[in-house]
């Protein structure tokens, strides 16, 4: 098995929902952390209740100058990042593309496309020269399918799912793990984010049936990393029991 707690680890969007509770199950390992997001409150309220060492970065990850300014100095004791979890990211509308929002679009893809992309440039470098590391993606079943009016969202989350295939092909003659986990629904801020803070709508999203939660998705992210060096996950696909697509889901 990979030794989690000899780990530093960098999670992406660790200000709530998936990311928090992904930065707590690494915490409860004793890996020490580095918690990116832009709400810095919360992620200094998060790392006063967690056990571990935590650096938190007050960083959007569409700045590509303060992306590659944040990772390139880091302090020395989180200086080696191991494992990568690039997980920031957000839908914003849902509408048909003839009526969508461009602002909403360019957030989308700014964040989910090129802030990953910006991330993982800034932090891979590091890992082929150490010859070690390991890069979680977090995906969705929107990568692998669409669904009435997520069109660029879903385009994200293909692009999420492309690069994650490319950076396989790319990283296959190193020991540098690659990884995407790819959720279905999930009860965290997103909806209240992709309706613009109407959480009566975002509430209806996950009535009438048990979404997944944020800890479900950390103890896989989890379970991914913590395989022995040899085995790589490359993808995993989770739903909750009521979800049977994108598109399908059992309310009751
Ligand atoms: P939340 O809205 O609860 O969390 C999103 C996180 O991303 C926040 O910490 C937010 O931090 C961060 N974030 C957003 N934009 C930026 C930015 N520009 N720079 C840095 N951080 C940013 O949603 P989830 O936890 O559900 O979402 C996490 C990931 O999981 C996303 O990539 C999402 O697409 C994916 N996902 C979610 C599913 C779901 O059903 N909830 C299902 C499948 C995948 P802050 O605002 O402080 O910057
Ligand atoms: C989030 C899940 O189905 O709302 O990626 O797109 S979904």
């Amino acid at each position: 098995m990979t030794d989690i707690a000899q780990k530093t680890v960098v999670v992406t969007g660790a200000s709530s929902g998936i990311g928090e509770a992904i930065a707590r199950r690494f915490a409860a390992a004793g890996s020490r952390l580095i918690l990116a997001a832009r709400r810095q409150d919360r992620l200094e309220a998060l790392a006063s209740s967690i056990s571990t060492n935590c650096l938190c970065l007050e960083l959007d990850v569409r700045d590509r100058g303060a992306v590659a300014d944040a990772f390139g100095s880091l302090p020395e004791p989180y200086r080696n990042v191991d494992i990568l979890i690039n997980n920031a990211g957000l839908s914003r509308g849902l509408d048909k593309l003839h009526e969508g929002n461009p602002d909403g679009w360019e957030e989308m893809i700014d964040t989910n496309v090129k802030g990953l992309l910006y991330v993982s440039r800034a932090v891979l470098p590091g890992m082929v020269a150490r010859e070690s590391g390991h890069v979680i993606n977090i995906g969705s079943i929107a990568g692998h399918e669409v669904y009435p009016s997520g069109n660029v969202y879903c385009a994200s989350k293909h692009a999420v799912d492309a690069l994650t295939r490319g950076l396989l092909l790319d990283l296959v003659d190193t020991p540098i793990r690659v990884s995407t986990v790819d959720p279905g629904l999930v009860e965290t801020e997103f909806s209240r984010v992709r309706f613009y803070g109407d959480a009566e709508r975002a509430e209806r999203v996950y009535k009438g049936f048990q979404p997944l939660r944020g800890e479900d998705i950390a103890e896989a992210v989890y379970w991914v990393a913590e395989r022995p060096a040899h085995v790589q996950v490359a993808q995993m696909i989770i739903l909750p029991t009521a979800q049977g697509s994108a598109m399908v889901t059992h309310k009751k």
